[in-house]
């Protein structure tokens, strides 16, 4: 058995047993400069598996400082994270506009975010955590947010969404304004991944 062998067997067995060798990531870049209006603009989205426990990471890297902003009086850029815990095997771009029978279009289980991160009470209380189907739960602040440069860190236990094996999830950056008191996200968003969603095999074994 050479050497090489052996060291690809001992990764595999690692990697099958849930080791630190396993490459838990999946990044998506974003083209610079394709949000709409005046929306914070997505580079990258990352999801991740942190070695410190049963728990998930999205990061959103923006093409600048701050990430997020606010000017209080008239808007606050906002980002909301949908996470789909059962995806279909091949999922379908849940696009804007899509065909709400589509029986292939996967339902939205969960959503989080944020507003304005770089207000200092959104990164001291953490996120909330919306269930969209079933029991409709709302957890309060449970979802860790941190602020690094023009990176935005989402971390949560997942344990809260389910402990799921997969996870379909999609980012959308956008603006709110006071005068509507909602996302307008017809005329400032973007997305990422664009026209599509990303699928993860969640691959640390923590059960
Ligand atoms: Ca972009
Ligand atoms: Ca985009």
């Amino acid at each position: 058995m050479s050497r090489t062998w052996t060291a690809l067997a001992a990764a595999t067995l690692l990697a099958a047993a849930g080791g630190s060798i396993v490459t838990a990531t999946e990044s998506y870049e974003d083209p610079a400069d394709d949000a709409t209006g005046d929306a914070p603009d997505i580079v990258t989205c990352t999801i991740s598996e942190p070695d410190d426990g049963p728990v998930v990471a999205i990061s959103v890297e923006f093409a600048s400082e701050p990430p997020l902003g606010t000017d209080m009086e008239t808007y606050t850029d906002v980002v909301f994270i949908d996470l789909v815990t059962d995806p279909e095997p091949t999922p379908t771009p849940k696009a804007q506009g899509a065909d709400e029978d589509d029986p292939s279009a996967d339902e939205t289980d969960y959503i989080f975010g944020a507003h304005a991160v770089t207000l200092p009470e959104y990164l001291e209380s953490g996120a909330h955590l919306y269930a969209t189907e079933g029991t409709s739960d709302l957890f309060w602040h449970v979802v860790d947010v941190a602020a690094d440069g023009p990176t935005v860190t989402w971390t949560l236990d997942r344990k809260l969404i389910g402990d799921p094996d997969v996870l379909s999830w999609h980012v959308l950056a956008g603006v709110e304004r006071e005068e509507t008191e909602n996302a307008d996200s017809e005329d400032a968003f973007d997305e990422c991944p664009d026209d599509s969603r990303g699928t993860y095999t969640l691959k640390k074994a923590w059960r």
